[in-house]
């Protein structure tokens, strides 16, 4: 591993906690990675980068900043990336999803507050991640009320520029996100000191739908009886994804795709024929959150698809790239990042349709539908979710959990029982 302490040093990272971050992680990645068989060989990528997480990278954008390039870390799907490309910024995603970060953020955040938001905050506040801060300026954005409080504590030493998304999806409501990209594009300008044309926006829509298209070939491959990869490897493609250049990154998801597909025609699956295939629904997983999946993955089931910001969210639809000036290309941005179901709208029947549909697409037996704990908006979606897919009669198991692991063996227990039951249906 290459030496990053001068790096962290420079950034002034609290070193000597964040040595017990690097302590804990290798562990986690070779449990949860590298236990497994049979592992596509284009997952050589995704796990250099993660071995090397708060490194590669965050030396990448370093060199970036010293050529005038500014950063801008993002905590939601909403955020359009585009609009940062097409000014020459660099985009990355800053959602915590350790443990380790928490009790730094409850420090300042009420304990019932998300795990995500606190260990955002304790990420920040305890000068551990790198990413944290690199970033020259964060966006946060309106979507839950938890999230909304903790941007003012993390803009007390930030610069923080906030995005209001509406609660709605009326031919109104598109009006104003598009006047709110108009808006973070004219702050954007500012940050970065360039200035967007047509043509620069129409070029980072091309770079960005380019991305989508890539996860998705890996995600559709996700569709076939014959499972190539398992739900684990293609969620830590999809967290990394938040992270890296994304040209490289589609030029890497189409590398796993090619070995996915042709793993497909060979007829090589990760898994026995009859596992059980499961979608996962709910809220995000950010990097290193992987003890859903792993435990799924360790109880005789597959993850097959996430119906999460850290899933289909991420690449779903693709923004209409054809108009001619900024305006119309404002508002085809606010088309695409409008069709995101998140929780936040009410209401909000497209993620219910989402959900049946993507069951019926990735053949899923199940659905899980896990939400971090004291996430209200998916918590109290769950009603209506588990409602509408036994309408379809498609089983559904509506967990809750954070970041411990503490209730790991009472998870492993529901999980295996929905599992059973799926096995002798
Ligand atoms: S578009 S899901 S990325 S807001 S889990 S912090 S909602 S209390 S993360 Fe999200 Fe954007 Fe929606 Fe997606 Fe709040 Fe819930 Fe925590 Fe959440």
């Amino acid at each position: 591993m290459a030496d990053y302490v001068k790096m962290w040093e420079n950034l002034g990272m609290d070193l000597e906690s964040h040595d017990l971050l690097c302590q804990v992680l290798p562990t986690a990645v070779g449990d949860v990675f590298m236990t497994q068989e049979n592992r596509p060989k284009a997952m050589d990528f995704w796990d250099l980068v993660i071995s090397e997480v708060h490194g590669i990278r965050p030396a990448e954008l370093i060199e970036e900043q010293k050529k005038g390039r500014k950063v801008f870390g993002t905590f939601c799907v909403f955020v359009p990336d585009e609009v940062i490309i097409a000014a020459d910024g660099i985009v990355t995603g800053l959602c915590g999803g350790s443990q380790f970060w928490v009790p730094g953020g409850e420090e300042v955040l009420p304990k019932n507050t998300c795990p995500l938001i606190k260990a955002s905050v304790g990420a920040r506040l305890g000068r551990t991640c790198p990413f944290f801060r690199i970033a020259d300026v964060y966006v946060g954005e309106t979507t839950c009320d938890g999230k909304k409080k903790a941007y003012e504590i993390l803009g007390q030493d930030v610069p923080m520029y906030i995005m209001d998304v509406p609660q709605m999806k009326r031919p109104k409501d598109l009006v104003k996100w598009k006047e709110e990209i108009a808006d973070f594009a004219a702050k954007v300008e500012e940050i970065t000191g360039n200035t967007l044309s047509v043509e620069k926006l129409k070029d980072a829509i091309r770079i960005v739908n380019e991305k989508r298209k890539a996860m998705k070939r890996v995600y559709d491959a996700r569709k076939s009886e014959i499972l190539p990869i398992s739900g684990r490897d293609a969620l830590l493609m999809t967290q990394i994804s938040f992270f890296d250049d994304p040209e490289r990154c589609a030029k890497m998801c189409n590398r796993l795709a090619d070995e996915l597909e042709q793993r497909i025609r060979d007829g090589v699956s990760v898994v026995p024929a009859g596992t059980r295939r499961i979608l996962l629904t709910g809220t995000p997983l950010a990097v290193p959150n992987w003890k859903l999946h792993n435990i799924i993955e360790t109880s005789g089931a597959v993850v097959v698809c996430e119906e999460m910001c850290t899933g289909t969210r991420y690449f779903e639809n693709l923004v209409d790239g054809s108009a001619e000036t900024l305006d119309e290309l404002y508002m085809a941005l606010s088309e695409r990042y409008m069709k995101n179901n998140c929780a936040c709208f009410t209401p909000n029947p497209g993620r219910i349709e989402d959900i049946i549909r993507l069951a019926k697409e990735y053949k899923a037996d199940g659905v899980i539908d896990c939400s971090l704990k004291f996430c209200g908006l998916y918590d109290i979606e769950k009603r209506s979710v588990a409602e509408a897919l036994k309408a379809e009669g498609i089983p559904v198991l509506s967990l809750e959990t954070d970041y411990e692991d503490s209730d790991a063996g009472q998870l492993r227990t529901r999980i295996e029982a929905f599992v059973e039951m799926l096995n002798e249906s």
